[in-house]
């Protein structure tokens, strides 16, 4: 039987396999019929198919997906929902992209694949722009020839919020993906739309690493996934009965590609530049090092094979030995490399962004969180089906999430006094383990909470972290189940036609 990843997107002619039943199958037959009949005002036409993608909650291993490193999310239910329809050989050859939600007035572009995504102008639409260009890059390059570009009529529903570190970004991007081979009457194996979305994604401006275009393409209802890349594969975890995720949203917003200089795309250099510098101290020529080494994991072999000799597996102890403490400056690097940043870092746009806003780069802590990082997913994912007691394995997956959530604020510096604040709450309500979760800078963070308290720890987080906000008119009060909710492994990506 053909493993799960290497099937294309399941095509459904119901809703049920997907939204199961009761109160979420109804909340989701009335978003596909107001969908359908506002896509019918608006373009004046049916939708000719539609395709879905969730939003997704990583529960352990966070900024390292890029590192090449495996990761432990799960897709939540909240979604983004795409109608789409062929326009026809008599109407204006155009991309017409509206939203549901009147905050989005209509994006239009023109149907040209090769059109560039304008950075400066960020706009909603872009992130369709985004699936749109990936269509087109990828089937040109598995040789299928898809004719000239045509008009499309889109509209979008989405209820992942958006800046919370649950991937709306990547929901958005791999339904309009999803949506448009649909419409083209083309599928591939989930793996393959997973690595295409990851790579089409990066026309935003973003260097994602490729965990949330997997998960959301490749989920299974029930499940968590450890997800390896190079190539992309998904392992399903089981999670623990008696236990239930929660996700608290801190209301600071977090605007991965607008901040994308100093923040994200930040990290994805200090990290190359750590990986870099750490294998030329390790004994390898400069140049040979800038050819090869574009990511920690490359140079973990090295640092394990420094650390043996020290009489332990851990890389990081290389890192201690290796990098120092103080952060360093641009000159500095070059000194040990040899070769100026712009060039090592291929001259790539982004990057170079980077590298004009910063002033100095932490490649000792970066490594530090990344090598660390990667070990407590293993770790989470061999406590999952260790033998041992229910309570024990609560206690430690909390222990893990609480480590990374320490190593994320004070070695990849990507929490915020929000977020410091949520998770403090989360843990003095009892909860095992809370973390942020997603790129941070603002954004939710995830709570392991044992069902029997959820309602109780729910109203008490309402109570000590989102009353003051309403108060202070942050957010509504009849909207506090958006910002605050348990969630199960909900199911991935697909394409629905009535
Ligand atoms: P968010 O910003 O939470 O969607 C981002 C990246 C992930 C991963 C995490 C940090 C994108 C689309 N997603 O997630 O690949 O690197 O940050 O672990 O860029």
């Amino acid at each position: 039987m053909a493993k799960h990843e290497e099937l294309p997107v399941p095509i459904y002619s119901s809703l049920e396999p997907v939204y199961g039943e009761g109160s979420q199958l109804e909340e989701a037959q009335l978003r596909f019929n107001n969908l359908k009949a506002k896509f019918e005002q608006v373009f004046g036409h049916a939708p000719d198919v539609f395709a879905r993608s969730p939003g997704r909650v990583n529960l352990i291993g966070e900024h390292i997906d890029y590192e090449g490193y495996s990761v432990l999310p799960m897709a939540i239910r909240q979604d983004t929902i795409v109608a789409i329809r062929k326009r026809g050989a008599g109407e204006e050859k155009v991309l017409r992209i509206a939203n549901v939600n009147e905050k989005y007035s209509m994006c239009i572009y023109r149907v040209d694949p090769n059109q560039e995504v304008d950075l400066k102008n960020h706009k909603w639409g872009h992130y369709f722009i985004c699936g749109y260009k990936g269509y087109y890059e990828y089937t040109k390059s598995k040789g299928v020839n898809v004719g000239e570009p045509v008009g499309l009529d889109v509209l979008i529903d989405g209820t992942v919020h958006t800046s919370s570190g649950l991937s709306s970004s990547t929901a958005f991007v791999c339904s309009s993906t999803i949506a448009i081979m649909a419409v083209f009457d083309v599928n591939f194996p989930k793996k393959e739309i997973a690595q295409l979305t990851c790579d089409c994604e990066r026309h935003i401006g973003t260097q994602s690493g490729g965990m949330d275009q997997a998960i959301s393409v490749m989920a299974k209802s029930g499940f968590a996934e450890l997800i390896d890349f190079n190539p992309i594969r998904a392992t399903d975890v089981q999670l623990p009965a008696g236990e239930t995720f929660v996700i608290a949203n801190s209301l600071a917003e977090s605007q991965k590609a607008v901040t994308a200089a100093t923040n994200y795309n930040n990290r994805v250099v200090e990290c190359q530049l750590a990986a870099i510098v750490l294998c030329i101290k390790l004994g390898m020529k400069p140049q040979e090092a800038i050819s090869k080494v574009k990511t920690l994991s490359d140079v973990e072999g090295l640092c394990v094979s420094f650390a043996e000799g020290c009489g332990s597996s851990d890389p990081v102890l290389a890192v201690k030995e290796y990098l120092k403490e103080e952060p360093y400056t641009a000159e500095e690097i070059e000194k040990i490399t040899e070769e100026g940043l712009p060039s090592i870092l291929g001259d790539n746009p982004t990057s170079l962004d980077v590298l004009k806003a910063a002033k100095h780069f932490k490649l000792r802590q970066r490594a530090a969180h990344v090598y660390s990082e990667a070990r407590r997913v293993y770790a989470f994912k061999d406590t999952v089906s260790a033998s041992l007691s229910e309570e024990e394995k609560l206690k430690k997956l909390g222990e893990l999430m609480n480590d990374s959530h320490h190593s994320c604020s004070v070695l990849y510096e990507c929490s915020c006094p929000e977020l410091e604040e949520l998770v403090k709450v989360c843990r003095n309500n009892g909860a095992l383990g809370a973390r942020l979760t997603g790129a941070g800078w603002g954004g939710c963070a995830v709570a392991l909470v044992k069902e029997s308290i959820v309602p109780q720890f729910i109203l008490n987080l309402k109570e000590q972290f989102y009353h003051s906000r309403i108060d202070k008119g942050v957010i509504n009060k009849n909207d506090i189940g958006l910002y605050v909710f348990a969630s199960k492994p909900s199911s991935g990506a697909a394409i629905f036609k009535f």
